[in-house]
C-alpha cells in the first residue's frame, strides 16, 4: 500500500509533512518536527524531570505491571480515566509548555493535557487500542511527539480486516497527528521488538 504522499512546506522546509492516506481516517506525519539536536535535548530533559511511574493494571483478574513507564500532566482538574486507571494531572513543566506551544502552532488547536510513555527498551510496548475515551469528545485530535529511539507505530482498521495493517516508523523528533474519525475506525499499538532498542519517550497531547 502506498501510504505516503509527501509535501514539503514553507519553501525551505524545517520539517517534511506526509499525509498518511487511510480510509476513514485523517492522519499526518511531520518528520523532523524537532531537529535531532532539540529532540535529543528534550529526551534527556523529560527523562530526568518527569515523575515517571510504572502503574499496575488488572488483566484477566490479575494485577500486572504495565510494560512501560507513564505520566500524566496538564491543566488543573483535567483528570482522565484510561486503561481503567484514574490519572490526576500534574502541573505543566516549562519544557512541556514549550513543546505544547510548538505543536499548537501547526495544529491550530489548544491542548489541555499530555499523556506520556517511556519505553525503556524493545520489551516495553503498548497494546492495540483507540484513543476514544469520552473525555476527549467524539472526533478528538491527538498530537503525538516522539523522542529517542525509532519505534514502529502500527495501525489496524477496527472493522474491515481486509484493509492492510499499517507500519509507521516514529523517528526522533517526529510529530504524528490523528484527527477526524480516526479513533472510530482505527486502533494503534507499539509492538514489542526482539531487537535491542534504546529508550524512547512519546507524548500524546490531548484536549479534555
Ligand atoms: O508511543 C506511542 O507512539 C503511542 C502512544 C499511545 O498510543 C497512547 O498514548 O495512547
Amino acid at each position: 500500500m502506498d501510504l505516503f504522499s509527501s509535501t514539503e512546506l514553507f519553501g525551505k522546509p524545517k520539517f517534511n509533512l506526509k499525509n498518511i492516506e487511510l480510509p476513514n481516517a485523517q492522519v499526518c506525519l511531520y518528520e523532523n518536527f524537532f531537529s535531532i539536536k532539540e529532540a535529543n535535548f528534550l529526551f534527556n530533559q523529560l527523562a530526568k524531570t518527569i515523575e515517571w511511574e510504572q502503574k499496575q493494571i488488572r488483566l484477566f483478574g490479575k494485577l500486572i505491571a504495565q510494560p512501560r513507564l507513564t505520566a500524566f500532566y496538564g491543566d488543573a482538574h483535567k483528570n482522565y480515566t484510561y486503561s481503567g486507571l484514574f490519572w490526576e494531572a500534574k502541573a505543566w513543566t516549562d519544557d512541556l509548555l514549550k513543546i505544547k506551544l510548538r505543536i499548537e502552532e501547526v495544529c491550530k488547536e489548544s491542548f489541555t493535557s499530555v499523556l506520556m510513555n517511556y519505553y525503556r527498551n524493545g520489551e516495553d510496548s503498548m497494546g492495540w487500542h483507540a484513543d476514544d475515551e469520552k473525555e476527549l469528545g467524539s472526533n478528538p485530535i491527538i498530537a503525538s511527539i516522539s523522542f529517542g529511539e525509532t519505534r514502529s507505530f502500527q495501525m489496524r482498521h477496527r472493522f474491515d480486516r481486509n484493509t492492510e495493517k499499517v507500519n509507521i516508523p516514529l523517528t526522533n523528533g517526529a510529530l504524528l497527528i490523528m484527527e477526524g474519525s480516526t479513533q472510530h475506525f482505527w486502533q494503534h499499538q507499539i509492538p514489542k521488538s526482539k531487537n535491542s532498542l534504546k529508550p524512547r519517550i512519546n507524548l500524546t497531547f490531548r484536549k479534555i
